[in-house]
């Protein structure tokens, strides 16, 4: 018979899956029972998450796994959510949402850490939280509905990060994991408990924010509704680190665990770059707060010390301009032509707002090229190979950044998640960043939620062990630097740019 599985249900910014993890002979084994897109539902003149289309995709991955278990002699052990950062929803007292599940590019955000900085101090915000600004954090997203409805939050009971609603929807249990918490700037990191001081003088209710859980807790067995729709019968929920990005950097197939002078460090490669180092705890102080760094929840206590970078949004955002204009191009082609095109052509910052939420990606690309004084991209290769450029460029300064907050040198940099798998970006980072560059793996959040119910469950015993288990089972692909010396060129002319 197969071996138990976990089940891991993964949901990104752009897609979701339900893979199901076993231990088979000492290896760690991965399987994807279900694969779904998760886009945006624009509502007049709203960006905003389809949340039950995804519950109804979660069930069908779910019974899909049920059926492939039951066919393999196999069992499920359990189940587990991981999501994005940041975004929530507010669960009334009949159980039902009371506003809609907004997505954090939402406009409604626009200008709200401003305000927020009129209530509150910004050192006195960072002081309390350790977060990084940005104006998608849950916190601004509050206050910015609090402001225009504040009826919405009165009759709110609890507040749910996306993964506890899941889990909630799962086991009928509400709970709040604290590494997804954690991105919401309402945590204190230092305590692990809710900011509270700084949730009341911002005028949010204290009230709807519940007790915070550690991942690997064992919530609750799925409620019987879903056990019959799914065929999961017996199987409980064990809480992941249910913020994607806490999963991934468990996954890191790294030697040790939140060294306390780290000589390695993670990017997690997604629609996102969260690049950083796992500590023993916080580091809030002043140079930390000047970088715009953050420090967010991981397992066991440990603290993402991280900053975000664009990341492949601006690469999938040109694809998708591309397709509008009937120019669909693979991910593969996209690569390969981006290795054709002379380097350093144009160059782009990943980070600048123009490129946070644009109508059209290739159109602000090329208006910026004009505003900027370079030339407009030549074909679509100079696009996906700007795109590309200009994210090796911010892990180089990210790099220094870090460096000079842990106050070691960084000799590996770990690229885990599914930009691990764009050989050509990770060439380009080893380049840039004159660093011995590790990819892999590829399915680095799911990796993580399984093997955080593998600790939950009893299963593994420690993180250096399911550390060791990613390294045995999923050989990851070394990048050395080949060509770094025009870089330092590009990279000048990089930090000039407007
Ligand atoms: C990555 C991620 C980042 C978070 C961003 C928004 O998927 O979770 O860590 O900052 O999405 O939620």
């Amino acid at each position: 018979p197969a071996p138990p599985s976990h089940l891991a249900i993964d949901l990104g910014a752009s897609g979701g899956r339900v893979i199901a993890g076993s231990l088979d002979n000492g290896q760690l084994r991965l399987e994807t029972t279900h694969r779904f897109v998760n886009d945006p539902v624009f509502v007049q003149a709203s960006m905003q998450w389809d949340t039950l289309g995804l519950w109804r995709e979660i069930q069908t991955g779910l019974k899909l796994a049920a059926q492939q278990a039951e066919a393999a002699g196999g069992s499920i052990r359990s189940v587990g959510v991981d999501t994005w950062g940041v975004d929530y929803v507010l669960l009334g007292s009949d159980n039902q949402p009371v506003a809609p599940a907004y997505h954090y590019r939402d406009h409604r955000n626009d200008g709200m850490v401003e305000k927020a900085f009129e209530i509150v101090p910004r050192d006195e915000i960072f002081a309390a939280t350790g977060l990084q600004f940005m104006q998608i954090n849950s916190l601004y997203q509050l206050l910015s509905a609090q402001q225009t409805n504040p009826q919405r939050l009165q009759l709110a009971e609890s507040f749910l990060m996306m993964a506890d609603y899941f889990h909630w929807l799962l086991c009928g249990e509400r709970s709040v994991e604290i590494t997804n918490a954690s991105t919401s700037q309402m945590l204190n990191p230092q305590t692990g408990d809710w900011a509270g001081a700084l949730i009341e003088r911002m005028g949010l209710p204290r009230r709807i924010f519940g007790p915070l859980s550690q991942p690997g807790t064992v919530l609750a067995p799925i409620q019987p509704s879903v056990a019959a729709r799914t065929g999961l019968n017996d199987v409980p929920v064990i809480l992941p680190a249910s913020h994607d990005t806490a999963s991934a950097v468990l996954a890191v197939p790294a030697q040790g665990f939140a060294p306390e002078k780290p000589d390695w460090c993670y990017i997690s490669s997604g629609t996102w770059s969260l690049m950083g180092c796992e500590l023993p705890a916080p580091l809030v102080n002043a140079r930390c707060a000047e970088l715009n760094f953050t420090n967010e929840g991981g397992v066991r206590g440990s603290t993402r010390l991280l900053k975000n970078i664009g990341g492949l949004w601006v690469f999938q955002q040109i694809r998708a301009a591309l397709e509008r204009r009937g120019q669909a191009a693979s991910w593969s082609e996209m690569v390969a032509e981006a290795e054709q095109s002379p380097p350093f052509a144009l160059l782009i910052d990943p980070d600048h707002e123009e490129f946070l939420a644009p109508a059209d990606m290739v159109d602000a690309i090329c208006g910026y090229a004009g505003r900027s004084g370079q030339p407009v991209p030549a074909d679509n290769g100079a696009l996906y190979r700007a795109a590309l450029e200009g994210l090796a460029l911010r892990y180089r300064i990210c790099l220094e950044m870090l460096e000079s907050l842990v106050g070691n040198s960084i000799r590996t940099i770990h690229v885990v998640g599914g930009g691990s798998m764009n050989h050509l970006l990770c060439q380009m980072t080893a380049d840039a960043c004159r660093r011995e560059v590790v990819a892999g793996p590829g399915e680095a959040t799911a990796t993580g939620n399984v093997l955080m119910q593998m600790i939950g469950s009893g299963l593994l015993q420690s993180v250096d062990e399911a550390r060791a288990l990613v390294r045995d089972s999923m050989q990851p692909t070394t990048f050395e630097p080949r060509n770094p010396d025009p870089w330092d060129e590009a990279a000048e002319k990089f930090v000039q740019l407007p």
